[in-house]
């Protein structure tokens, strides 16, 4: 497969980059953190975006080196922010039960000199599917380097609330499905306000993402919802435009 080929060639030939879309503390009400999102441009197709490419490297066990670079980059980048600005990284579930992950993780600390509690790892329900065991082992032994781990995308796929029990995650990250309907839709506002509550109870954060107008994070406000992510705030944008919309927080 022709994508599969340019895919292999992208990272040796410089071809991605980073993005980084702020998260926003309802709190403290600045920016606390940015999440790193993958960005390809191809030579002749131009942008690809992951949801079509992260598939096909999934598959082929690209990911792997893939997501290594990505953590490099992304506590690399990070380091130049204020030190109370965190960077936020998605991991697949096949790079994530690589047994090389929890090094991969320590070498991009070591290497960028980034503070370990800067760097959140996110990952989805789905990483539990082959078995929750080993996977609660590996979380511990990287919250030993002292990083912290959000559950993704919470409230879909194979949800399950044992996960919860299983592990303290330090955040929940609402899926956009609820945020999209939770000043519109009764059954939606109970999900996220039923979210936050549990999340609160077992002194995790909440971020709401995919926050699209101001009537979501109105209610996200009443909500008790910890910060929010989305398009209303801003758009993913490119790293040499973080550092001026941070000197710009109050
Ligand atoms: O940025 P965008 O909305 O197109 O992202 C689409 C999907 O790709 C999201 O589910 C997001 O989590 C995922 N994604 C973005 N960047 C990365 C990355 O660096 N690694 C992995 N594994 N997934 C990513
Ligand atoms: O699965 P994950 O949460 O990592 O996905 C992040 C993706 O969500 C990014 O690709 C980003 O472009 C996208 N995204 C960010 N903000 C919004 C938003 O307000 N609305 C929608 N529809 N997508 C968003
Ligand atoms: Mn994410
Ligand atoms: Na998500």
């Amino acid at each position: 497969r022709q994508l599969e080929l340019d895919l292999r060639g992208a990272l040796r030939t410089g071809q991605f980059r980073l993005e980084f879309q702020p998260i926003f503390d309802l709190k403290a009400e600045r920016i606390g953190g940015l999440e790193a999102l993958l960005r390809w441009d191809h030579p002749t197709r131009g942008l690809i975006t992951p949801g079509e490419f992260i598939p096909v490297a999934e598959e082929t066990g690209l990911i792997v080196a893939m997501g290594e670079w990505v953590l490099h980059e992304a506590c690399r980048q990070a380091l130049a922010w204020p030190e109370d600005v965190r960077i936020a990284v998605n991991v697949s579930p096949l790079q994530f039960r690589n047994s090389g992950f929890t090094n991969v993780v320590f070498q991009a600390l070591t290497r960028s000199g980034l503070a370990p509690q800067r760097l959140e790892i996110e990952i989805t329900e789905s990483v539990f599917l082959d078995g929750a065991d080993a996977v609660v082992a590996l979380l511990h032994r990287l919250r030993a380097l002292g990083v912290r781990i959000a559950l993704d995308d919470f409230g879909t796929g194979y949800s399950s609330l044992s996960y919860l029990r299983s592990f303290p995650f330090d955040k929940l990250k609402i899926d956009r499905s609820f945020v999209a309907n939770v000043a519109s839709d009764e059954s939606a506002g109970a999900i996220v306000d039923a979210i936050v509550h549990l999340a609160g109870a077992l002194n995790m954060d909440t971020t709401a993402e995919g926050v699209e107008d101001p009537q979501q994070l109105e209610s996200l406000r009443l909500h008790g919802c910890g910060s929010i992510q989305g398009f209303l705030f801003s758009q993913p944008i490119r790293g040499a435009a973080v550092a001026s919309l941070l000197e710009q927080r109050a």
